[in-house]
């Protein structure tokens, strides 16, 4: 076969350089420089500077850009897997969800994500999403009341604040900043490296570690520049995802660690999960899952996944 020539794969990322996101990106771009011997480079297109997610993810599929590193909550429109692994309280930790994604279930997203176009290169841990907020701390149920709240682009999300009794906001990621100043929305939920470097704990300083989901990461390249790629280059793409994935797990905890301490020094109030009455929200999340899971197929997939030792 002829040798495909030396090529730049730009990789679309929204968080800016520092983010642990981005440093495994870079341990992407260095790996793959080596095993290729620079034949093949990802160009990290962070900040933003390639669009949005929601951007990113639509040019995937349309082969128009080569990865993107999106979260995997931003698929559901067009996963249906995506939905299930969005539900609250699915995972019991995060090694349960690293086994699910390992297992069975990541080949299910695997071909979902084939039939529209992309390909699955890894995934990157996200940790536990909480919710923020400017005003007050969320201590209870009944603190949603009314409450606006921006939320992911995933109707998974919008159901869960609809049923918690407040309003969700959708909003892309970097527009969140400015809907808080301008008293647009209330209140957020994000992981805590995140919620430090957008910068929004300095303007929604109550973080309430509710813990109420923990979808990952994911990285996904085009079908089209797949499939423009020699064997050996498409090996070399997958392994050194791979290794960036893995060297993410060592650095994920760090970085959790890191941005806590930085938001608590600089005047966040944090609620731990103990001082929180979250009693009744599994009436809620039992809501939730009756809505998502339309069939017997879907019920045995969530079931599989909660045995999943
Ligand atoms: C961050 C994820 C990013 C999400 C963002 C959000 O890394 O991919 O889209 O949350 O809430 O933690 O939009």
């Amino acid at each position: 076969m002829a040798q495909v020539a030396a090529k730049d794969l730009v990789l679309a990322e929204i968080h800016p350089p520092g983010h642990v996101i981005v440093q495994s990106e870079e341990v992407l771009h260095s790996k793959l420089a080596e095993l290729t011997k620079g034949e093949l480079q990802v160009q990290v297109k962070h900040s933003g500077q390639a669009g949005n997610e929601a951007q990113a993810w639509d040019k995937v599929k349309a082969g128009t850009l080569d990865i993107a590193r999106v979260n995997l909550a931003m698929l559901a429109k067009d996963m249906p897997a995506v939905k299930l692994v969005s539900l609250p309280y699915l995972f019991r930790s995060r090694e349960h969800m690293w086994r699910v994604l390992e297992g069975e279930f990541g080949k299910r997203i695997q071909s979902e994500a084939e039939k529209v176009g992309a390909v699955v290169l890894t995934y990157y841990d996200s940790g536990t999403r909480s919710f923020y907020s400017t005003k007050q701390p969320i201590r209870s149920l009944a603190d949603f009341n009314g409450l606006r709240v921006r939320v992911q682009d995933s109707p998974v999300y919008k159901d869960l604040i609809l049923q918690l009794g407040g309003t969700p906001v959708v909003l892309p990621y970097d527009k969140v900043g400015e809907a808080f100043q301008k008293g647009e929305i209330d209140a957020a939920e994000n992981n805590v490296p995140s919620y430090v470097s957008s910068g929004h704990y300095k303007l929604a300083k109550h973080y309430s570690f509710d813990e109420h989901s923990a979808v990952p990461e994911v990285l996904v390249v085009s079908r089209k520049t797949w499939q423009g790629l020699s064997v050996a280059q498409q090996q070399a793409l997958s392994s050194a995802a791979a290794s960036s994935s893995a060297q993410m797990k060592t650095l994920w905890a760090d970085s959790e660690l890191q941005s806590l301490a930085k938001a608590k020094k600089e005047g966040a109030v944090i609620t731990d999960k103990s001082r929180m009455s979250m009693s009744g929200i599994e009436g809620f999340a039992v809501k939730l899952y009756s809505k998502y899971i339309t069939d017997r197929d879907e019920l045995e997939t969530v079931l599989s996944i909660l045995r999943t030792k």
